[in-house]
């Protein structure tokens, strides 16, 4: 068991240029999943959980033109977008940062002139090839054919301007020396080999600055140029806890989560902008996997992006974070399919747990078998605990179904629709107490279920309910 005393999780604040897509679901249910948890052990008040909204750069500059839009106005209709998915998701967070808070600006501009102050920004000229889709300037292999990686459809931009750079190259050897010396961490180990990798292999410095972007933040000692929005998001970590006395405590934060292509922003150039500005580092940077769609990735192009609030129509929002956080072992690639949810849908959970619920739950009423309220088990499994302190959702919910296939076997072989009285009354309650382990065990992955089963099973007479999981 951990000594932790309270945990501030984030996900990445996702770009405003599009509707939220599965991509970010997939982060943000995981990092859900997380806080949950967290707060049962800890205290609600012990826990914070940030997520929020990207919202400068020439990116969301030109999606907003192309919408017709004010950025401002643009911003606020797709930040609205999020903050609607994340509540149909149950998405607990705490705080929803956007970036054009105007607290966020002087919290960015401090930092910055503290780095300038320092001596560890100047002035210079970038010549090189920018990506809009990645909002960086590409290395050589980085570009195939002449296109992003990343985004083979995205136009490239030559481009030399005058930038403000920070001495990435001076932080490197600290920040590395900082990781080995366990000051924080990446995780998992095949993440951290590649960035040591890349650490090694010779940092040059970073451009920080943009003249040609007006959407962004100006540089305070200078205002005929805009903070690169990488910077400006980044510092949104910190950010956060700035702007209440009562969330200061929070930072640094325990958990950053996001997905491997963003990475090494997270996992060295926010610690050489933290060093550099004399702030304590992150605990655990944790990066999954990219998942595909059918075996592609997932493209406007191909056809093949799921919306989440489809999604949550078709299963609900419960099932939906189940099917998510099961598809795949959460730091590695996978792939996904529509038709792989509907059978996990229907062999977990209409034939899984919601058949066991009822079933039990019929047992119970027919044998006038009274819930006591208050006294569901309220302490995580042992494995499920060691799980998700090893940030491993996906084995967390695996040792869960093994509560609910075991009963199910022990239902299976003991026949109790064949017991009568006392016999049937002990096995029922033994099924009850494996229930509610379900129920608590799976409360930071699905807190409907975990609800359901706590009102049929712990709180008076025991009814048979409708079906959780309607079968599809
Ligand atoms: O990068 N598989 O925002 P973004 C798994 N604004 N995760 C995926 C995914 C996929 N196929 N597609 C997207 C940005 N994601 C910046 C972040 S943070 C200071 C600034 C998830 O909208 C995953 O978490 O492009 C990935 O890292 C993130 O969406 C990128 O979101």
């Amino acid at each position: 068991m951990s000594d932790r005393k309270q945990f501030y999780v984030t996900t990445p604040i996702y770009y405003v240029n599009e509707r939220p897509h599965l991509g970010h679901a997939y982060t943000t249910v995981a990092a859900d999943a997380f806080a949950r948890y967290w707060r049962k052990v800890l205290g609600d008040e012990n826990v914070f959980f940030l997520t929020g909204t990207d919202e400068h750069g020439a990116k969301v500059a030109a999606a907003a033109e192309k919408a017709g839009r004010a950025p401002q106005q643009f911003t606020d209709e797709v930040a609205a977008q999020y903050v609607e998915t994340w509540q149909l998701l149950n998405i607990s967070y705490d705080t929803f940062f956007r970036t054009t808070d105007p607290r966020h600006r002087k919290v960015v501009q401090d930092l910055l002139q503290k780095i300038y102050d320092a001596g560890l920004i100047y002035k210079g000229t970038y010549k090189g090839t920018y990506c809009i889709g990645c909002e960086k300037y590409l290395s050589p292999e980085e570009i195939v054919d002449g296109h992003c990686v990343l985004h083979p459809t995205t136009q490239l931009v030559e481009q030399e301007e005058e930038n403000y750079f920070f001495k990435l190259s001076e932080l490197a050897p600290r920040v590395l020396d900082a990781l080995e010396r366990g000051e924080y961490r990446v995780i998992p180990e095949g993440r951290r080999a590649e960035i040591v990798g890349k650490m090694q292999s010779g940092i040059e410095d970073i451009s920080i600055s943009r003249q040609g972007v007006t959407w962004g933040i100006p540089v305070p000692w200078d205002e005929s140029h805009t903070t690169y929005v990488w910077v400006d998001a980044l510092i949104n970590y910190y950010s956060a806890t700035q702007f209440e006395d009562s969330l200061n405590r929070f930072w640094p934060a325990d958990l950053h989560i996001m997905a491997k292509d963003i990475l090494w922003f997270h996992a060295l150039i926010w610690e050489a902008l933290l060093m550099a500005a004399g702030l304590p580092l992150p605990e655990t940077v944790l990066a999954h996997g990219f998942f595909t769609v059918d075996g592609q990735k997932m493209s406007k192009s191909i056809g093949n992006v799921i919306d989440p609030v489809q999604m949550v129509e078709e299963y609900g929002a419960d099932s939906f974070r189940y099917l998510l956080l099961t598809a795949f072992a959460f730091g590695n690639d996978g792939d996904l399919s529509l038709a792989r949810f509907r059978e996990k849908y229907n062999a977990d959970l209409a034939n899984g747990i919601g058949n066991l619920v009822s079933r039990v739950a019929n047992l119970a009423e027919k044998a006038e078998l009274e819930g006591s309220a208050g006294s569901m088990p309220q302490a995580f499994s042992p494995d499920v605990a060691s799980a998700m302190e090893s940030f491993k959702p996906d084995e967390a919910l695996r040792a869960i179904w093994e509560i609910v296939a075991e009963l199910d076997r022990s239902i299976h072989d003991e026949e109790p629709w064949k017991l009568r009285g006392e016999e049937l009354r002990e096995a029922l309650s033994r099924y009850i107490v494996k229930l509610g382990e379900v129920a608590v065990n799976v409360g930071p992955f699905m807190p409907a279920l975990s609800q359901a089963i706590e009102a049929v099973f712990f709180s008076g007479p025991i009814r048979k309910p409708d079906p959780l999981f309607l079968r599809k």
